[in-house]
């Protein structure tokens, strides 16, 4: 960072263990260790943030519950701490990481520090996924999320798949430019063989894993029916690494008689510890605009099976870095991942040219600096 400006920055973004929080905290931590100065905005610290470094700082907002609302707003208290804060630290950026009530509540500070000071700090959006393909089509929520991107200054998306439907089912004017999400991997503390022992996995079994939040649209029952009907369903062991409580899956679980296959670990930070002691990953998805437990797991050299559905297929290719399948197509799936348990010198292949494609198009120092540049374009537009 010698001849770039200090860029001051403001983060809003879920703290919560989902792929838009987790990309916002890894670009913020990343923007501070090249020099700029960083302030999240959210309810609760993110779940990847570390505590507060020379350039990372962290501002809770506090909702209050007023008796004589029914509900709880967020989305006033919080423009008003990112307003707030980007008088008090005269922000430049304020990048919103979700359309709602991100990209609203930044909106509405930015005018209110217009109103109070000569600040004019720009709004940048990044749009995540389920912001448009599941909340852009709510009528109840189309018009704001519309007229949140309209007014941004800059808008990204995380991939051209998202780009094209945001587009398409908003029909909107605003630019929006393509940057992909990016993935540090960390080296892996713990060997992949403790890993497996602790999770008492045998090695002569084949360990399969799952990262995500486990909502509707990622499709969990496939996944459990794509392993209790592999031939080498009693070599298999499905680690899922998860964000959200596994309970409501218990009872599929009995019914596909796959208690002693299923091993869930909930809010794990040291994934790469994990993702590097598997076989392959899975990930049935409706749907991904991007897909960060498909980079997570690419990027440790491992195969993976997804559906061919939004982004997945700009993240990874099929018959190359693993296989796409038909969103739904259960026997599909499992017949791949049974070629593929049968098959280690494929998998291995698979795994390292996943790992290549990790490395060279979501590599953080590319993906950075395609921030950077767009914040200073629409700094000087
Ligand atoms: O995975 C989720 O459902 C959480 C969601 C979020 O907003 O945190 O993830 C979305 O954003 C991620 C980061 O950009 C993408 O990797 C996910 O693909 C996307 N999820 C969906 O599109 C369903």
């Amino acid at each position: 960072m010698t001849s770039k400006p200090r860029l001051k920055i403001g983060i809003v973004c879920y703290p919560s263990v989902g792929g838009s929080g987790i990309v916002a905290t890894d670009l913020g931590n990343q923007l501070a260790l090249l020099g700029h100065e960083i302030h999240f905005i959210s309810y609760e610290r993110p779940f990847r943030l570390g505590s507060n470094s020379a350039n990372v700082f962290f501002n809770q907002v506090k909702i209050n519950e007023y008796e004589l609302f029914r509900y709880p707003d967020y989305t006033l208290p919080l423009a008003v701490k990112i307003g707030d804060i980007s008088q008090k630290y005269s922000l430049d950026i304020i990048h919103a990481h979700y359309a709602i009530p991100h990209a609203t509540a930044a909106l509405l500070a930015k005018n209110i520090v217009r109103h109070c000071s000569q600040q004019k700090p720009k709004v940048v959006t990044t749009l995540h996924g389920t912001d448009i393909t599941l909340l852009a089509r709510d009528p109840n929520l189309r018009s704001i999320i519309q007229y949140s991107i309209e007014e941004s200054d800059g808008v990204t998306a995380v991939s051209n798949s998202l780009r094209e439907e945001s587009i398409s089912l908003l029909g909107i004017k605003k630019a929006v430019e393509v940057i992909y999400n990016f993935y540090q991997p960390k080296i892996p503390a713990i060997p992949a063989a403790q890993i497996r022992k602790d999770l008492g996995i045998g090695t002569d079994e084949f360990m399969v894993i799952h990262l995500s939040n486990l909502r509707p649209v990622k499709r969990i029952p496939d996944l459990l029916r794509i392993v209790a009907a592999s031939k080498h369903v009693r070599k298999l062991k499905l680690v899922i690494l998860s964000g959200g409580n596994f309970e409501q899956f218990l009872p599929l679980v009995d019914e596909l008689k796959l208690k002693n296959n299923i091993i869930v670990r909930e809010n794990i930070l040291d994934i790469e510890n994990y993702i590097n002691a598997a076989d392959l990953g899975i990930y049935p998805s409706e749907t991904e605009s991007f897909g960060m437990g498909i980079l997570e797991t690419l990027s440790f050299g491992k195969p993976v099976l997804a559906s061919n559905s939004g982004g997945i297929p700009e993240v990874m290719q099929h018959g190359r870095t693993g296989y796409l399948y038909p969103v739904g197509d259960v026997q599909s799936f499992t017949q791949g991942l049974d070629e593929l348990i049968e098959n280690p010198q494929e998998r291995q292949k698979m795994g390292e040219r996943g790992k290549v494609r990790a490395q060279s198009l979501f590599n953080t120092e590319k993906i950075v600096k395609e921030y950077f540049d767009f914040y200073q374009k629409t700094l000087n537009s």
